[in-house]
């Protein structure tokens, strides 16, 4: 009896140190930082890649363990440039990269010492590609986040299957929670040998929603190593204590256009929604159906416009490069940047929910209107009080508005829009 109150008391207080995660301050500090920035680089780069046909192809073409490790050998990006991939990043107006650093085939993309099955021992590159884009982004001034698969189709104590990998054949047993002493291990290496670490991206959870993850054990080492790194996990779900930031894919946040994402809700954390160029993550040499120029600097305006950060990723290519396809709208979004930027960068979203026309952004003293899509030459707010001044931005020139009941009144002459974003600047009453 007394053994069993005991165990009570020691399971609450568990639960009563999960729910009470207290971010350190430079936690909170690191949020800010990742709100005020807005745009991120994701990469899904591994041995997938030298197949051409994304990152799921594993699982796609229902190939076993032996049969996947036989494209290792064929990995050897003898072209990376880790310097030209920070550059193409900091050229698109991107503030933080997101790299694979093992993705669900479970292969790492740097020297562990947990297995084999990793870029240093099983490729002919030999070289770990975590440490030389580590050490690239610190040259550069640009933040890492590690995207980090929990679910893997790889390690035989990935036991009882959940609802993917099935046909990896590996043998039935295994513990899953020497599996998550191994996965804590691979975290440990990258948390302690890597640098600073902006952030841990998880993703794959989803595939036993209902395993016990022991999340408190990893978060909370997470943030014992690196306190002001952020955690967040793709889990669909509602943020869990631990976590530091929520992000949504292929949506933006709380709109349930994707499946998977039927159950995620809103939280209070920063925000960041992920999507393609084409329709792929990893390398796919068949997909030419791209997003343009247009649709993805509008996707981050209404991310800014939803208070949320966009990671848009590429899935370079297995010699290393970066198809053209990509470079060029990357350069076409930094361009758009260099000149917008500042309605952009260090905002949060306006005091307009966001609109089918558009969105509203705001920082201090000042509420930008984003009219993505409008056909008419007056556009009506609901109405905004406190407005002392209104031009377009950039460049400045008058632009008219009228209050009326219920409504603040914008008018967009023909000869002032702007087919991506015609930005309109209010200067608001503090
Ligand atoms: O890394 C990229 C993708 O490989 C990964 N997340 C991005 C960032 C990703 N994995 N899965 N998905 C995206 C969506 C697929 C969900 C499904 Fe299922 C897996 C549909 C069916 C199997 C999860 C499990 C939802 C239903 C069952």
């Amino acid at each position: 009896m007394r053994m069993k109150s005991l165990a009570l008391l020691l399971a609450l207080a568990g639960s009563v140190r999960a729910q009470s995660y207290r971010p350190a301050p430079e936690n909170l500090a690191a949020r800010q930082w990742f709100e005020d920035n807005r745009f991120g680089m994701f990469i899904h780069w591994g041995v997938y890649s030298v197949l051409g046909d994304g990152e799921w192809v594993m699982n796609n073409r229902q190939m076993t363990v032996a049969e996947y490790e036989r494209l290792a050998p064929r990995f050897d990006p003898e072209q990376f440039d880790p310097a030209a991939w920070v550059a193409l990043a900091k050229s698109a107006g991107m503030r933080y990269i997101t790299f694979t650093t093992k993705h669900h085939d479970g292969f790492a993309m740097w020297r562990t010492s947990r297995n084999h099955w990793n870029i240093v021992d099983a490729t002919p590159y030999r070289k770990d590609v975590v440490k030389m884009l580590a050490e690239e982004c610190r040259r550069q001034g640009i933040k890492l986040f590690l995207y980090h698969s929990q679910l893997d189709w790889h390690n035989p104590d990935y036991f009882p299957l959940g609802q993917t990998g099935h046909a990896s054949d590996r043998p039935p047993g295994g513990d899953f929670n020497k599996y998550l002493d191994f996965m804590n291990a691979q975290l440990r290496e990258l948390l302690t040998g890597y640098g600073p670490i902006a952030g841990v991206w998880f993703d794959g959870m989803w595939d036993k929603p209902d395993a016990d993850w022991h999340l408190e054990k990893t978060y909370s080492m997470i943030h014992a190593l690196q306190p002001a790194a952020l955690v967040g996990s793709n889990h669909h779900r509602a943020p869990y204590p631990g976590e530091d930031f929520q992000m949504f894919e292929k949506d933006l946040p709380g709109q349930h256009t994707q499946e998977f994402n039927g159950t995620s809700t809103i939280g209070s954390l920063p925000l960041e929604t992920c999507d393609t160029i084409n329709g792929a993550w990893g390398y796919n040499s068949k997909d030419t159906h791209f997003k343009s120029s247009r649709e993805l600097i509008q996707y981050l305006v209404r991310a800014a416009g939803d208070n949320a950060n966009f990671l848009l990723n590429i899935g370079p290519k297995p010699d290393g490069t970066i198809q053209p396809e990509f470079v060029e709208r990357l350069h076409a979004m930094g361009a758009w940047l260099a000149r917008n930027g500042d309605t952009i960068y260090g905002t949060r979203g306006g005091p307009v929910p966001p609109r089918n026309w558009g969105v509203t952004t705001r920082k201090a003293g000042k509420v930008y209107v984003h009219v993505l899509d409008w056909p008419d030459e007056v556009l009506a707010l609901p109405r905004l009080e406190g407005i002392r001044g209104a031009r377009l931005f950039p460049g400045g020139a008058k632009v008219e508005t009228a209050q009326v009941p219920g409504a603040t009144l914008v008018r967009l002459p023909a000869g002032a829009r702007d087919p991506v974003d015609t930005i309109v600047e209010l200067d608001m009453a503090e």
